[in-house]
């Protein structure tokens, strides 16, 4: 499906569907934080392989970062008039946001959640996801590629 697109819109000048690629609190610090945990990848490092993938899936990409929920509930609520899916490693918040699952279920869109490290291997309060109710699907413990995984996900889905 995804292949069929890529062809179809090669070439036409066609708008493509969008994917928003969000990454919550402290992933600005990817590859300087706990990198026996989140490996040596940068963020920038991460929004490459995005970049790459989504040329390869023919879809647009936003890609952001903030450490404050507020913003990515506005980048959430951005998405729903946007955003064709949405990708979201909500990092902390992801244990302990309402606002952030409450985002997601109105956003009314394909949600692939992402995490870098298996947070099921990690301290027990690591184990709940406020988000997994709103998300299609849950990608965890293969780091980056685990959000090419996402993106090829949301592609066959889009
Ligand atoms: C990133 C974080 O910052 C943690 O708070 C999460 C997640 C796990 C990750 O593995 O990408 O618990």
């Amino acid at each position: 499906m995804a292949k069929q697109r890529q062809q179809a819109a090669r070439g036409t000048g066609k708008i493509r569907p969008t994917a928003y690629v969000l990454n919550g609190p402290n992933l600005n610090l990817l590859g300087k934080r706990q990198p026996e945990i989140y490996g040596r990848a940068t963020l920038a490092d991460v929004e490459a392989l995005c970049r790459k993938a989504c040329d390869g899936l023919a879809l647009g990409l936003v890609f952001r970062q903030s450490n404050h929920e507020g913003q990515l509930v506005d980048w959430i609520q951005e998405a729903r008039d946007k955003a064709a899916g949405i990708v979201i490693n909500a990092a902390a918040y992801t244990h302990t946001s309402v606002a952030l699952l409450d985002a997601l279920n109105a956003a009314e869109k394909p949600v692939i959640e992402v995490h870098l490290s298996n947070i099921y291997r990690r301290e027990s309060f690591r184990h709940h996801s406020y988000i997994s109710p709103a998300a299609t699907g849950v990608i965890c413990g293969l780091g980056p590629k685990g959000y090419v995984l996402a993106l090829e996900a949301l592609a066959d889905m889009i």
